[in-house]
């Protein structure tokens, strides 16, 4: 219980960094889609923030030129095999407030983190 409230209280103070710095133009009901680009071994973007609700379709759109995996941090957790293909995209939702990242693994790399809402 005590856990559980700390982590709501440290997702709200995120949350309100994240508004801060980027503000989306028009509020999407199908959910943010991250378009990434990997390359030479290098992913775009690293480290972008995004914000989305609980239960809304993420979609992650890849175009790579190697084998990777994507793997997001959430509660569940998902893991995606990632082809040297483009356009590939993948969606998951997250049920569980909080801030959820979006790792690359082979290359070592956080491709975005998700302030998810309540
Ligand atoms: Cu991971």
């Amino acid at each position: 219980m005590k856990v559980a409230k700390l982590m709501t209280v440290s997702a709200v103070l995120a949350t309100a960094v994240g508004c801060s710095s980027a503000t989306p133009p028009v509020p999407q009901a199908a959910g943010p889609v991250v378009e990434i680009t990997i390359a030479k071994g290098a992913v775009t973007p690293t480290n972008a923030t995004l914000s989305a609700k609980v239960n809304q379709p993420i979609t992650l759109r890849v175009t790579s030129d190697a084998d990777d995996e994507l793997h997001v941090h959430s509660t569940p957790d998902h893991e995606f095999e990632v082809k040297p293909a483009a356009d590939q995209e993948f969606s998951f939702t997250v049920s569980v407030p909080g801030s959820v990242a979006v790792e690359l693994h082979h290359l070592d790399r956080t491709v975005a983190t998700i302030q998810v809402q309540p």
